[in-house]
């Protein structure tokens, strides 16, 4: 798992898709190489450091043409002085982390990173988390963010501020996601766009369409999908709270 602690800059909010690309690196003109520690950086102020154990590099011509050994442990990143990124809890392989940087597969070393159990926290402004595969725990802090609960049972939190939590991916396998904090009064929204499904409120699933149901208890609300209108749910987001929803609570 990676626990990831994300700072703004001014106005500027944590993206996940964005944020943590490997090819960011390209950007820095220096670089620092030792057993514990890779430091890219142009200056003090605007850097990215791994710290971890037993790296081994291939230096040739002043340049770092490979990466043979080492398990990643830490990975900070400083824009004009703010450590924006902090991530922790991880063990990930410096030759593997390399070979994706080297391949130009950004996404395929986002995947790599969050593949498990992550808890990423956002800033105070408006952030985009996305947890990948795994039961991820995310929280937006304040700010309009935006949550993605993808594959994996994830806890998403989106704090102060009008929240967005956007569920795609294949149906099957987002799981039970946890809103812990739905907010109708703030403007929070349950975006549910890439299935095409009717709501039918508390009504059963009719099995001929693709349907959006939901029952509630005292202290919780189950929402539940049918995303291939056979009549079987699909997945379910679980609200902390009571609430008589209706199709304004969501983005269908
Ligand atoms: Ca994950
Ligand atoms: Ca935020």
């Amino acid at each position: 798992m990676a626990v990831i602690k994300a700072q703004a800059v001014g106005r500027d909010g944590f993206n996940t898709s964005t944020d943590l690309l490997i090819g960011l690196l390209r950007q820095y003109t220096q670089f620092t190489t030792r057993p514990t520690e890779a430091r890219f950086y142009t200056d003090a102020d605007n850097e990215t450091a791994f710290g971890g154990t037993g790296f081994k590099y291939v230096i040739k011509n002043g340049r770092l043409a490979d990466v043979l050994a080492g398990t990643i442990t830490s990975i900070t990143v400083q824009v004009k002085g703010v450590e924006t990124v902090a991530i922790s809890d991880i063990g990930l392989s410096a030759a593997r982390v390399f070979d994706f940087y080297k391949a130009g597969a950004d996404v395929k070393e986002i995947e790599y990173l969050l593949g498990g159990a992550d808890r990423i926290t956002g800033t105070k402004v408006g952030d985009y988390i996305d947890g990948f595969r795994g039961n991820d725990t995310l929280n937006g802090g304040g700010g309009q963010d935006v949550l993605v609960g993808g594959q994996g049972d994830d806890v998403l939190t989106g704090g102060a501020g009008r929240d967005q939590f956007v569920f795609v991916g294949v149906a099957r396998k987002l799981g039970t996601d946890v809103i812990t904090d739905y907010h109708r009064s703030q403007g929070d929204t349950i975006d549910l766009s890439v299935f095409t499904m009717s709501f039918v409120g508390t009504d059963r699933f009719s099995g001929d369409h693709p349907e959006l149901r939901f029952h509630k208890t005292a202290g919780k609300t189950y929402v539940e999908a049918d995303t291939d209108g056979d009549g079987v749910k699909d997945f379910t987001i679980v609200l902390k709270g009571s609430f008589a929803l209706t199709a304004h609570d969501f983005l269908l």
